[in-house]
Parts: structure tokens; sequence; C-alpha cells
């Protein structure tokens, strides 16, 4: 592909997207690692040893999502608004659980770290949209066998859903946009560098304040997300410029 068609865009998202919908993000002082210890709840191991701890931690953010007051925002609309009118491709890669990106419009998206409304079955394997509690108890509607089901989520230690997809993304895109994000997790935290040492990508950071990862970027903009990320936007947009 030649370098002056090239627009193709990856943008990552982040705890930090979520927030002003109301939903914690990880490391802050008021976040969910504040609160409970990822080894309790966030591993295959938490899960062997303690699985309706485990599935009660999920079950409280999974009902939060579907009974609390939790809409997307300004920026996930930006973001649905640039996948439409953008004159090439827009790939949102989110390590978020929520489901805010396709509730605001996005299409071209991505769950690296799995989804708070789906369910997969251990013994089966099967994937199935789950939206209420989970328990041991459940049966899976595939296989018909109880005791399987577990969250659709990637723990630490477990491989992230899609990379392939998503290298090939980083490997031909002209600009790569994080947001929202701390730059602590891998391998979403080394996906900037990717994008940069395989295609020269154009880098941009939108943060509340400078991550793990800030002197990676080429450009960044630090604020809220629902006031950066609409301004980011409409730049983009009225320009036609990756950089
Ligand atoms: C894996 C579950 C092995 C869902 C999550 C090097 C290479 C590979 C792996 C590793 C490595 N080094 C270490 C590892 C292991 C580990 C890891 O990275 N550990 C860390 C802690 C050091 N990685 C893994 O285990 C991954 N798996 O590597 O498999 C493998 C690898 C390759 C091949 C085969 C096998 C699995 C990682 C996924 C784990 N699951 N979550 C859930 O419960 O939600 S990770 C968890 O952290 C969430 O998914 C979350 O999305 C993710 C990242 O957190 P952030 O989204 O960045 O949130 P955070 O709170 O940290 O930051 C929020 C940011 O927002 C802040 O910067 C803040 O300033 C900003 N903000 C706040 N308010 C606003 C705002 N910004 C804008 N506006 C605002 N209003
Ligand atoms: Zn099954």
């Amino acid at each position: 592909m030649s370098a002056e068609t090239n627009n193709a865009i990856v943008v990552l998202t982040g705890a930090g997207i979520s927030k002003e919908s109301g939903l914690d993000t990880f490391r802050d002082a008021d976040g969910i690692w504040a609160k409970v210890r990822l080894e309790e709840v966030a591993t295959p191991e938490a899960f062997a040893r303690d699985p309706e701890g485990v599935h009660e931690f999920y079950n409280s953010r999974r009902r939060k999502l579907r009974e609390g007051d939790v809409r997307p925002n300004a920026a996930h609309a930006a973001l649905a608004r640039l996948e439409a009118e953008w004159p090439g491709s827009v790939l949102i890669v989110t390590q978020n659980v929520d489901n805010l990106h396709e509730r605001a419009g996005s299409k071209n998206l991505i769950h690296m770290h799995g989804e708070h409304v789906k369910a997969r079955c251990a013994h089966c394997g099967v994937t199935l949209v789950w939206e209420c509690d989970m328990s041991r108890d459940d049966v899976c509607a595939d296989c018909g066998r109880p005791g399987g089901m577990r969250p659709h989520i990637v723990w630490f230690g477990e491989m992230p859903l899609q990379m392939e997809r998503i290298f090939a993304a980083l490997e031909t895109c002209a600009l790569f946009v994080s947001i929202g994000t701390s730059g602590n997790v891998y391998p979403a935290a080394g996906f900037v560098q990717h994008a940069r040492l395989s295609t020269n990508a154009h880098t941009v950071e939108l943060n509340l304040e400078p991550s793990e990862s800030a002197t990676l970027f080429a450009e960044s903009h630090y604020g809220p997300a629902t006031e950066v990320v609409p301004g980011y936007v409409e730049r983009l947009l009225e320009t036609g410029q990756v950089n």
C-alpha cells in the first residue's frame, strides 16, 4: 500500500475513556485495584481457588453496567463519528470489557480482554451472550453441562484475543491513537512501539495525564477524554491529515 493512500487508523482504548460514564478505572487512587487485589479476582488460579468470589467480582461489575445509569460518553461518540466519516479504515482495539463503544455506534471493534456481557463454557468452549449474574450452578445452553461457565474475560497470564488481527492492523496503519490507558498492561502497552517500528505510524496519546509510555508518542494531548477526544477527532476530520 503506498504511503499517500495509507490512512488507516488504529485506536487503543483503556478504562480512562469510560471513567466519565461512571465506570471505575483500575490504577487511579479510587480504582478497582485499590479495592481488590488482581491476584484474587483476575487470574485463572484465583478462579480455580475461589470461583464464587471471582463470579461475584464480575457479577457486581456486570450489574453496574446493566442497572447503573452507565451510558457512552462524548469520547465514545467521537470515535463512532470518526469511524463513520474518516475516508479510510478505523479499528478500535479496546482493553475495556464494558459495551460502551458498541452502544455509541462503533462497529469495527476488538475487545482484546473480553467482554462483561459474554460467558464461556470450559467444557465445550462456546461463547454465549450473558447479561445476568453467573455462578458455578449455571448450565451451558450449548452442551448442557453444569459447572463450566466462566466470564468471557482475559485474565492475567491468559492470551489476549485476536492478537494476529491486531498486529496486522498495527503493521499497516498510518496513525495509532492511545486513549485512557496507563500503559501498564502488556501486550497492549507495547502496541505504540510496534506501530512506530513496523510502519513508522504517527502516534498520539490522549489521556488525563502522561502514561507509562508517554515518551514513546510523537504527539499528546492531556485532559478528560470527553473534552480531548472530540476536539482531536474534529481536527482530524477537518484536516484529513493524520499528522
Ligand atoms: C499475557 C481483565 C501471556 C478484565 C485485564 C510482557 C509481555 C507479555 C505479558 C506481560 C509482560 N509483562 C507482564 C506481563 C503479564 C501481564 C501484565 O501486563 N501484567 C502487568 C500488570 C505488569 N499481562 C498479561 O497477563 C496479559 N496476558 O500477556 O498472556 C502471553 C503473552 C503473549 C503470548 C502468549 C501468552 C493479559 C492482560 C489482560 C489482563 N486482564 N483485565 C477486567 O477484569 O476488566 S487487564 C486490566 O488492565 C483491564 O483490562 C484494563 O483494561 C487493563 C489496562 O488498564 P487501563 O485500561 O490502562 O486502566 P488503568 O486504570 O491502568 O489506567 C487508566 C488511565 O486512564 C490512566 O492513565 C488515567 O490517567 C486515565 N484516565 C482516568 N480518567 C480519565 C483518564 N483519561 C481520560 N479521561 C479521563 N476522565
Ligand atoms: Zn458447553
